[in-house]
């Protein structure tokens, strides 16, 4: 299978985190949605990555999607629990994280217009959420371990990688200080090889 995507993209990250921590073998396709001559619409409709093609030529997207998929081909670290009860944490934990995400690269997407076609309301709108989210994300892990308690999940690899993408576009967002949880489950993570493998380059 191969996983078209870029190495900034938070979503794409938790993709290729969740394909190191099963084990499952893949190829890389670097291609920005943002290139004039750019193939993921040949792929994905909607012109994002990451999308993961299949042996078959099958198409999936978007991340949640393919996580979903991942954690069912193959039965190492299991990422999605099976209870319903516990597989709704995780998920909810998984919207909440992409959702910073979508937040802050709707800024980092608007930073890049003419300073005068910037809006600035539209911004700090996406900061408020980017805030909220972090003080809930900050509350409901608490002194917990792991995201969803005892055990790490998929929850735990898209708070890291929301984290990850807050540290690469808003290095003046200091979580970490307003939020020593957050910063105590990113260390942790931060020590994971399927993590050290995908820190998102400067750029
Ligand atoms: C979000 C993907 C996304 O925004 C998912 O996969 O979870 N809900 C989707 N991808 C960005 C690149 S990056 O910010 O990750 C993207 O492809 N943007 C191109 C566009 O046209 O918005």
């Amino acid at each position: 299978m191969k996983l078209i995507m870029t190495p900034t993209s938070p979503y794409a990250r938790k993709v290729r985190i969740v394909l190191a921590e099963k084990r499952i073998e893949y190829e890389q396709v670097i291609d920005s949605p943002w290139d004039a001559n750019s193939h993921v619409p040949d792929f994905n409709p909607l012109g994002m990555v990451p999308v993961l093609v299949l042996d078959d030529d099958h198409t999936l997207f978007d991340s949640r999607v393919i996580v979903e998929y991942l954690d069912t081909v193959s039965p190492v670290s299991q990422l999605i629990p099976k209870d319903s009860r516990q597989r709704l944490a995780v998920r909810r934990w998984e919207a909440l994280a992409d959702g910073i995400s979508d937040a802050a690269a709707a800024i980092f997407v608007e930073r890049k217009r003419p300073e005068s076609q910037q809006s600035h309301e539209w911004i700090v709108r996406q900061d408020q959420k980017v805030f909220r989210g972090l003080e809930a994300m900050s509350e409901e892990l608490g002194e917990k371990n792991w995201c969803t308690g005892e055990f790490f999940n998929l929850s735990d690899i898209a708070v890291g990688c929301a984290l990850g993408y807050l540290d690469l576009r808003f290095p003046e967002i200091e979580w970490r200080k307003a939020h020593p949880v957050l910063a105590r489950l990113a260390d942790k993570l931060s020590q994971k090889p399927s993590f050290k493998d995908t820190v998102p380059p400067a750029s």
